[in-house]
């Protein structure tokens, strides 16, 4: 089946309907105020043609709905959990606390501080306890390491991988062409 286009467009994209299927992503993220930052990630999913669920879950306002997500993720069938926040961002280390999947913190940049306050708080975990810590408000590159991460057993994504990167790479050759002339 043809890999998602590079830059984004699905037009040769086979429209797989994994809605029915069971997720295999998580992405959650502390407040509905960070869905803007965090849409891009379930559309990369989708062009990927990842089944995947996105919902919101507070480290401090939800604290116990924290607990029972991160807990049964993996009996759930998730293989990797993406997890947006901002301020003090402390839900993708503390979902990293709670469950033996890959989690995959996004930095959201707030009203103060331009994300800094937020990348600090996602990187900066202690030994033992990796999160993988993309850009400030890089919810795509997100979304592109979990499909990395489940290519890594199932070669239809690694292959969707491949193609997309091909893709990626051809399109930047396109610019130097159109540069030289
Ligand atoms: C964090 O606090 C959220 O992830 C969000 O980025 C930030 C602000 O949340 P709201 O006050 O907009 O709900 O927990």
């Amino acid at each position: 089946s043809a890999a998602p286009a590079a830059d984004g467009s699905a037009s040769d994209v086979e429209k797989k309907d994994v809605s029915e299927m069971a997720p295999l992503v998580g992405i959650i993220m502390g407040s509905d105020s960070d869905l803007p930052t965090m849409r891009p990630a379930a559309q990369i999913l989708e062009q990927f043609g990842v089944p995947f669920e996105l919902t919101i879950v507070s480290a401090h306002r939800t604290p116990d709905r924290m607990f029972e997500y991160a807990r049964s993720a993996h009996r759930r069938g998730l293989k990797a959990i993406i997890a947006g926040a901002g301020g003090a961002a402390h839900l993708p280390g503390m979902v990293a606390a709670l469950t033996p999947l890959p989690v995959i913190g996004v930095p959201v940049k707030g009203r103060c501080l331009d994300g800094v306050d937020s990348l600090h708080s996602i990187v900066q975990m202690p030994r033992g306890v990796p999160v993988a810590t993309v850009a400030i408000n890089n919810s795509d590159n997100a979304a592109l390491l979990a499909v990395r991460i489940i290519g890594a057993s199932c070669p239809t994504y690694l292959h969707a991988m491949e193609q997309y990167m091909d893709d990626m790479r051809t399109g930047v050759e396109k610019k130097i062409e159109r540069l030289s002339v």
